[in-house]
């Protein structure tokens, strides 16, 4: 494996057929889509786990802004690798990242550049190494923890900061209010940990921990990408940073609950993404 990649977590995948010349991190606009999945070092899916977390990211060099958007596990959409219409989370399943790549790409007609994907572990690692995340408790929550040991997990209300186990439990929670809320749940994690991650001093010890992780993280992102990225997020003005979502109601199909995306919301989004990735006709080709 080259040298300046996190050992056991880099994983390439074929650039993006949208884009016809390469992508860099530290020059250009680019997207990154972070996969949340439901595996374990105890559950073990064996590379049939589902993407329950999916947040699309896109980065504008210009204004240095970022913009995340969640996008509902449930959503009913074509999945290129099925061939089929179904849910979004099924497209790990049946390709992994790639798949889900793809997936995004062609919901939203913007290039999918990088992705990373984590498991309950690595995501626990990423928060305690940073010495925790601030986030903002909605209920008093008790939750399962990593191990679905039931009620493990007490949360008051109200902003605190959280370890990687109690980080975990306010992203999976969902019985008291909505996959649509425990997204945006999602989304406040992501940020919290940018946040914490691009402010002074963190860096060191995330490059530890980015080793120690291993293969319950995946990436096609290189670690000097990164560092580059860090640094780009972090101008004068502090994080720039705009979450986003998508509207849909509730549906069953064939006795099937899916979540059914606003056609309007889907193209509003789609142009405010090509917008802020600043695409041409010369960046995109139209396949
Ligand atoms: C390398 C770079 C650039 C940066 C590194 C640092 C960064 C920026 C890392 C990013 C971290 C990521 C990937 C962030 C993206 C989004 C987040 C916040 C992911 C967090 C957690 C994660 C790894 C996966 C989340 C998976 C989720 C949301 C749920 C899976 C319920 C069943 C049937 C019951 C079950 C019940 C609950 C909690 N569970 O958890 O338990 O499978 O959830 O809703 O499917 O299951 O329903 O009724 O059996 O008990 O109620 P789950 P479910």
């Amino acid at each position: 494996k080259a040298q300046n990649v996190f050992h056991d977590s880099y994983d390439p995948v074929e650039a993006s057929a949208k884009r016809s010349a390469s992508v860099d991190p530290l020059e250009d606009n680019f997207s990154i889509l972070f996969i949340g999945i439901d595996d374990s070092d105890e559950r073990d899916y064996q590379g049939n786990s589902r993407s329950d977390a999916l947040i699309l990211a896109t980065f504008n060099k210009d204004q240095k802004s970022i913009k995340l958007l969640s996008i509902p596990r449930d959503s009913y959409v074509y999945v290129p690798a099925k061939g089929v219409t179904t849910k979004i989370n099924a497209a790990h399943a049946a390709g992994g990242p790639k798949a889900t790549m793809d997936t995004v790409e062609e919901l939203f007609d913007v290039p999918v550049d990088y992705y990373v994907r984590m498991n309950f572990n690595a995501f626990i690692d990423v928060v305690d190494s940073l010495d925790g995340i601030e986030v903002d408790v909605p209920y008093e929550m008790h939750e399962m923890d990593s191990h679905d040991k039931k009620n493990a997990i007490h949360l008051e209300k109200g902003i605190q900061t959280v370890d990687g186990e109690e980080a975990l439990a306010f992203a999976r929670t969902r019985k008291q209010d909505s996959d649509i809320q425990r997204g945006e749940r999602q989304q406040e994690v992501l940020k919290a940990i940018i946040s914490k991650a691009t402010s002074a001093g963190s860096l060191t010890k995330y490059t530890d921990v980015m080793e120690a992780v291993g293969d319950n993280m995946t990436t096609n992102l290189q670690f000097s990408q990164i560092k580059g990225f860090i640094k780009y997020v972090t101008g004068d003005n502090g994080l720039n940073l705009e979450t986003l979502k998508l509207e849909g109601q509730d549906s069953t199909i064939n006795g099937t609950y899916y979540y059914q995306l606003n056609e309007t919301s889907v193209a509003n989004t789609k142009l405010l993404l090509q917008s802020h990735l600043n695409l041409g006709p010369k960046e995109v080709t139209n396949q």
